[in-house]
């Protein structure tokens, strides 16, 4: 009986997850889902992350736009434009129905664990997806442009201002959930997704007290780089590597979880830099990285079992 723990953002974190969800036993994984993301729209919570791990486990995720279902029409979108509001940030008719039940179940005093529990359970999802905190945290991107909220930058504009910095507001004051520390507690294996370093896995171990369990983690913990060839493969990552003057590559990536994770898993394609990156101590697997099938996306999961038997 296995025990692994993923951390997960958006997109490449979704993918591995529902690699593992389709090796893995329900009580043999647990995904942490980054909840720094999460905004206010037109009076609704919405938390971008959590509901794309969700629905990507459900197998109800719209593919093509990497969030939100499938089949989704934008009528009361429409509606609220010809309003006039402010409505730059897209919500799906179907995907309001999530966003009004969590917001409807958070102001009867539950928690974002028992909203997730309640959804996933809904939606059929028998893997854990657990916020790493309760408690309010919301990424606030340092650009040229001033401070603006995750979604403002990486939504309304299009992730084009030049990144200074990163905070997360409110991380000295939130707590780690009961939940996601029991799983940290007894995990066998740790995995960081391939997600972005700085805007969907720092979050998370931003959470007071979460990096340093990780960090005084004894077993085997995995990074999957979400940089192949010097690019993301979807999202920001690359570019804000650059800005926060990092190498663009797998190795300045690998650069961010020393003493995070003793594995790194790279792509075939950056091969070359595998030994630069065990000089700083980690154990360097090269393997094919990019998920495009689900077979791909089993694959990678089954490899990184399979590497940390
Ligand atoms: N991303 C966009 O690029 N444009 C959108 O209008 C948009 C709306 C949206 C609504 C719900 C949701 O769960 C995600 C949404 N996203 C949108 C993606 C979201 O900004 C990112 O998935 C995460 O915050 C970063 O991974």
């Amino acid at each position: 009986m296995r025990s692994v723990v993923a951390l997960a953002g958006g997109v490449g974190g979704a993918k591995l997850a529902l690699g593992f969800s389709q090796t893995l036993d329900p009580d043999e994984l647990t995904v942490i889902i980054n909840t720094a993301d999460d905004d206010r729209f037109y009076g609704l919570h919405v938390s971008p992350d959590l509901d794309t791990v969700m629905y990507t486990l459900a197998g109800v995720s719209n593919v093509e736009m990497g969030w939100g279902l499938q089949d989704e029409s934008f009528r009361v979108l429409g509606k609220l434009k010809e309003y006039g509001a402010d409505a730059w940030f897209n919500l799906g008719d179907l995907d309001l129905a999530t966003h009004l039940f969590r917001t409807q179940m958070m102001d009867e005093g539950k928690t974002l664990t028992e909203v997730c529990a309640k959804l996933t359970e809904a939606l059929g999802v028998r893997h854990k997806l657990l916020p790493a905190t309760d408690d309010s945290i919301r990424t606030m991107v340092q650009t040229d442009d001033g401070i603006m909220p995750f979604q403002e930058y990486f939504v309304k504009n299009r992730c084009e201002p030049i990144v200074k910095s990163i905070d997360f507001e409110g991380s000295q004051n939130c707590r780690i959930t009961k939940e996601a520390k029991e799983s940290l507690m007894d995990m066998d294996l740790l995995v960081f997704c391939p997600s972005n370093p700085f805007l969907s896995l720092a979050p998370i171990l931003a959470v007071p007290g979460f990096r340093k369990i990780v960090q005084s983690y004894s077993g085997k913990s995995v990074a999957v780089s979400p940089i192949v060839g010097g690019k993301a493969i979807k999202g920001p990552a690359a570019k804000i590597l650059k800005e926060l003057g990092h190498d663009v590559s797998s190795l300045g990536v690998a650069r961010q979880y020393v003493g995070l994770c003793n594995t790194f898993i790279i792509d075939e394609i950056d091969a070359s830099m595998k030994q630069n990156i065990e000089s700083l101590g980690m154990e360097v697997f090269v393997t094919k990285t990019v998920m495009e099938t689900n077979q791909d996306k089993k694959q990678l999961a089954e490899f990184i079992l399979d590497i940390s038997a």
